[in-house]
C-alpha cells in the first residue's frame, strides 16, 4: 500500500503489501476523496475478520462515507483546500449545514482507512512496539499486556456504535479512548494511533458481542509498525 490513493473498486488480492507506510496518506488526502485498496486479500486478516465481513466493510461501508463526503463537500469549493485531516481538526471552523457530514463520513473514512492498515495479512504475526511507541507504552501502560487489557475494557463500555482508540494526546501522552459513531480523534486534536472499529465487527456471527475477544483477535495480528508510524 505504497500508493498514496487507491481508487473505488481498486485492486485486491494482489498480495502487496508494505508495512512501512505514511501516516498521513489519507489524513492528506483533499476533496474529491477516494477510497484507498486495503492492499491484501479480504481473506488475508481470517479468523480476525472474516473475508465477507471485511469485503462489505470496506467496499460499501467505507466506501459510502467516501462518497457522501464527495458529494456533501461538492457545494463547497472553499473546503477542497483543505486536506481531510484539517477538515477534521478545524469542524468547528465550517459551515454549520456541513459539520455533521465532515464528522460522520469524514470520520468514517479516517478512521476505516487507518484500520485498514492496522490489520497485518498472512499468517498471525509476533510482531510487537518498537522504538518510540514502545517507550510510550511502557511509561504510560506499564508494559504492552496493560494496554491490551486498557483497550480490551474500554471495548466493553457500553459506546453503542463506536470505535476504541490508542490515541497521542496534546501533552504527547498515550491514552485509551472510546468514542461514539465515527468521531476520529483529531476532532479533540489528538493523533490516532490505533482504531479498532467495535461495533460492526463486535456483533459478526464469529463474535456475538463478544467484544473484548475480538479486540484480543485485532491486537494479535496488530501491525505495529502501522501503528509506530503514527508517531513518526
Ligand atoms: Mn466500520
Amino acid at each position: 500500500m505504497t500508493a498514496a490513493v487507491g481508487t473505488v473498486g481498486g485492486p485486491f488480492g494482489d498480495g502487496t503489501h508494505d508495512v512501512r507506510v505514511a501516516p498521513d496518506i489519507v489524513l492528506s488526502q483533499k476533496y474529491p476523496f477516494v477510497l484507498p485498496p486495503l492492499g491484501y486479500a479480504t481473506k488475508a486478516v481470517e479468523p480476525a475478520v472474516d473475508a465477507v465481513t471485511l469485503r462489505t466493510h470496506h467496499e460499501r461501508v467505507h466506501a459510502a462515507h467516501v462518497a457522501a463526503l464527495n458529494a456533501a463537500l461538492a457545494e463547497h469549493a472553499a473546503l477542497h483546500a483543505y486536506s481531510l485531516g484539517e477538515l477534521l481538526m478545524g469542524l468547528r471552523k465550517w459551515p454549520a449545514a456541513v459539520r455533521p457530514v465532515v464528522r460522520r463520513d469524514g470520520g468514517g473514512h479516517a478512521n476505516h482507512a487507518l484500520y485498514w492498515k492496522l490489520l497485518a495479512p498472512g499468517a498471525p504475526s509476533a510482531m510487537t512496539p518498537g522504538g518510540k511507541l514502545a517507550d510510550m507504552i511502557t511509561r504510560d501502560f506499564g508494559s504492552r499486556d496493560a494496554l491490551q487489557r486498557a483497550l480490551q475494557t474500554a471495548a466493553e463500555a457500553p459506546a453503542g456504535d463506536g470505535w476504541v482508540w490508542l490515541v497521542k494526546t496534546a501533552t504527547s501522552r498515550l491514552a485509551v479512548r472510546t468514542l461514539p459513531d465515527e468521531d476520529s480523534p483529531l476532532l479533540e486534536g489528538e493523533l490516532p494511533i490505533v482504531g479498532i472499529d467495535v461495533w460492526e465487527h463486535a456483533f459478526t456471527p464469529r463474535y456475538r458481542g463478544r467484544r473484548a475477544e475480538y479486540v484480543q483477535a485485532v491486537l494479535a495480528r496488530l501491525n505495529w509498525d502501522v501503528a509506530g508510524a503514527q508517531i513518526e
